[in-house]
């Protein structure tokens, strides 16, 4: 057993602020905490203590081209544009090169304040298409980059099979991502040995309606464990919408309702186009609607309708997702600020017994993301100790009421204030530095020349 002691003046807990707590923790795990304790015995935690934030959609290797997709290329530029510059980049990477990217990105993610991230992982095989020796080379690898940064995550191997409604042919274009039902049972059993159970864990991932059948989704629902999470992309566009509506009758949301049905275990990502009846049938499901506001800002996506699901009381997080921006403040701002202009007024995502937005929406992503994760987070006994503490020698944060330190993060100061972050009460950020910083940036200068040379 291995017991440490930490100690902070004040902390989010999962019950709200209080002062002077001592938390302990046990194997990594918070096995009690006491509040208006000293701090005698204790790692004196520096700054107000917060729970760590969920990243819960990342395609890792996306890092490579943030920014450099910015160029009008053709009046028509969109989305699937921008997929065929993504797809060139996908055409280029090792496995070396992905390791590099994502080790550099989690640190990142981890100076930002996650402290767990859902890699979403598609990029499976050799440039011609056909498997590694080992099927699981490039997801061991971005397994590896979480272990090195020392970020908790939770790998979802994506199963990608078709490039359209109906179970069209994949183009050559995707041929390093295809599977077939069988591959894919074997990939995940592979992943599913040696690994740190504390920080690590699996889920089942459906890249898109697109890319998989109804007898595919059935089938691989049925075949692995029923506690996992379930991660798809749905109606992120419109495009995708009408496809969808040609093909069946019904819009992506609905189709999945009516022919498969999801609940709590399922993280709808996206769902930006959906209709009144859809976010109802979400909201009750009490599936976690993904939202990635800085991807879908960029990409020109749409504006999910947050406030309806809120009031509903459905559940969502945020995913930095291409990872244009890694930052938890400016993705909370986003979404918030997304709904403000939509709707021409001010402070639109809250609860009545959470009017603070910073407040609600910091707290209600992180919990959402622990259900997407399928793990536990929060300040509370019996919770993996993953917290981050705010340096708040700025003037608007070293003036806050505990209350008002989250808002002052998301929408008053402009720089990163995250300080100390632990994850399984293991420090892996010191006053915001991460000891593999260097190498890591390094090692990704060296690879991005490599690839855009
Ligand atoms: C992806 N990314 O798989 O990386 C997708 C684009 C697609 C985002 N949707 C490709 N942000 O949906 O086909
Ligand atoms: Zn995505």
């Amino acid at each position: 057993m291995m017991n440490k002691f930490y100690f902070a003046d004040q902390v989010l807990t999962a019950s709200g602020w209080a002062n002077n707590v001592k938390i302990e923790v046990t194997n990594g795990v918070i096995s009690q905490i006491q509040v208006g304790k000293t701090s005698q015995g204790c790692q004196l935690l520096n700054g107000p203590v917060l729970p760590g934030m969920v990243n819960l959609h990342s395609h890792a290797f996306q890092r490579a081209m943030a920014g450099l997709a910015e160029v009008c290329l053709d009046p028509k530029d969109s989305f699937w544009s921008w997929r065929d510059l993504m797809y060139g980049l996908v055409a280029k990477l090792t496995p070396d090169q992905v390791r590099k990217i994502a080790t550099h990105l989690y640190i990142e993610m981890l100076k930002a304040g996650y402290t767990q991230v859902a890699e979403f992982h598609y990029l499976h095989h050799q440039q011609s298409g056909q498997a590694y020796d080992n099927p699981a080379e490039m997801a061991l690898h971005v397994r590896q980059a979480a272990v090195d940064a020392g970020i908790g995550q939770t790998l979802l191997p994506v199963l990608y099979s078709h490039s359209g409604f109906g179970g069209q042919a994949p183009s050559p274009t995707q041929a390093r991502f295809i599977h077939n039902l069988d591959a894919y049972l074997r990939l995940q059993e592979q992943l599913g040995k040696n690994m740190d159970v504390l920080r690590h864990n699996q889920g089942l991932c459906f890249h898109s309606l697109r890319a998989v059948t109804k007898s595919q989704i059935e089938t691989a629902l049925t075949s692995l464990p029923q506690d996992w999470p379930v991660h798809i992309h749905i109606a992120e566009q419109m495009k995708e919408v009408n496809d969808c509506v040609a093909w069946s009758g019904q819009r992506p949301v609905e189709w999945l309702a009516n022919q498969v049905g999801f609940d709590a275990r399922w993280c709808l990502i996206h769902a930006t186009h959906v209709n009144e009846q859809e976010v109802k049938t979400i909201a009750n499901s009490q599936a976690v609607v993904g939202l990635c506001p800085s991807t879908e800002a960029n990409l020109g996506d749409g504006i999910f309708p947050i406030t309806d699901l809120v009031a509903q009381s459905g559940r969502l997080g945020i995913g930095s997702d291409s990872h244009v921006c890694v930052s938890v403040a400016e993705e909370l701002r986003l979404l918030e600020y997304g709904q403000r202009l939509r709707d021409q007024q001010r402070n639109r995502v809250y609860s009545s017994d959470q009017p603070s937005v910073g407040d609600f929406i910091y707290q209600a992503s992180a919990l959402g993301g622990n259900a997407a994760c399928n793990i536990s987070t929060g300040i509370r006994v019996g919770s993996r100790a993953d917290f981050i503490t705010l340096d708040i020698s700025h003037p608007l944060l070293a003036a806050a009421k505990p209350e008002q330190l989250i808002n002052r993060w998301i929408f008053g100061i402009n720089h990163n204030p995250v300080n100390d972050v632990f994850v399984a009460g293991e420090q892996v950020v010191v006053s915001g530095k991460h000891k593999l910083e260097e190498n890591a940036s390094g090692a990704l200068v060296k690879s991005l020349k490599e690839l855009l040379s």
